[in-house]
């Protein structure tokens, strides 16, 4: 039997604002599917998000849901976890929103460890205003802001994630709409950040002055930039340039997660009795 789309999405809200295949709609399905393979209720789930062609991705699903300001959808989404450390919150960035303007603010959700699910929509430019350089467009390309190719370097998302201390991070690419759905699900479930990079295709605002107007083109491109975990670990320091493995690339159960760590200072503030830091980690 067909998935039944309708239970979670806002239909009145359809057709979508997004261009004519566009990754965000496979990524808004995959989060669907996610939330469905592993139960959620809607009721318990909040969806956050910024500024941003991805940012309209709050707005479908018909859950709790905040569209916030552009860069400062973690900050949003850490007030809503830690006045409801019970339910679910799904944040949803684009490349620039999350790592540019809301750098700052995914890097210290990930030193955290703070109990949300980070979907960072990475088309490697920004959308929705028509094509500026982002931290993740690759050299050489064209953009609005870099009129003859792109000079910057680019953040492999996922890395700076770790880095930061996320306690589970992964990335899959719109090419594979299952895969996206079972990482979600296992990050979802994850009790800390959990970061999600998920290459998506803008054939419309990164592909038409990059010679990839079409959509297939972009995702043949994709294809070609990613492979497997297992495959990338076997390559070497030279074979692993240009290319970005796939799959849970971090997962990591030690660490506390912030709001248990937050109500040791509830606990003492309702006690007057000094915080006891034993057990954090
Ligand atoms: C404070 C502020 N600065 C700039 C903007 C304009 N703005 C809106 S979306 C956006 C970038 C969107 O790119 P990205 O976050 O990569 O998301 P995409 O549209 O590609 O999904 C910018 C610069 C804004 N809305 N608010």
């Amino acid at each position: 039997m067909a998935f039944d789309y309708d239970k979670y999405l806002r239909t009145d809200k359809m057709p979508t604002l997004w261009c004519w295949g566009c990754g965000d709609g496979v990524i808004l399905k995959a989060i669907i599917r996610a939330i469905d393979r592993i139960g959620w209720s809607m009721d318990d789930v909040c969806v956050v998000s910024g500024i941003g062609c991805s940012g309209r991705m709050s707005s479908y699903i018909d859950c709790n849901t905040v569209h916030t300001t552009h860069g400062r959808a973690i900050a949003y989404a850490t007030g809503i976890k830690l006045a409801n450390p019970g339910k679910h919150v799904i944040v949803v960035t684009g490349d620039g929103d999350g790592l540019a303007i809301g750098g700052n603010h995914t890097i210290h959700g990930c030193r955290r460890n703070i109990d949300l699910n980070h979907i960072l929509v990475n088309n490697f430019i920004y959308g929705l205003t028509n094509s500026q350089t982002s931290p993740t467009t690759p050299r050489g390309f064209w953009t609005v802001t870099a009129q003859y190719g792109n000079v910057d370097p680019s953040f492999d998302a996922a890395k700076l994630a770790i880095a930061a201390g996320a306690t589970f991070v992964g990335r899959e690419s719109v090419t594979n709409p299952e895969k996206i759905e079972r990482l979600l699900a296992k990050g979802f479930e994850h009790e800390g950040y959990s970061f999600f990079d998920i290459f998506s295709n803008c054939h419309v605002n990164l592909g038409r002055k990059n010679k990839m107007s079409e959509a297939v083109q972009m995702l043949k491109w994709l294809d070609s930039r990613t492979i497997s975990k297992a495959k990338f670990d076997a390559l070497s320091e030279d074979e692993r340039v240009g290319l970005f493995p796939l799959g849970v690339l971090h997962e990591d159960n030690e660490h506390t997660e912030y709001t248990k760590a937050y109500q040791k200072v509830i606990d003492a503030a309702q006690s007057g009795e000094a915080i006891n830091f034993e057990g954090l980690r």
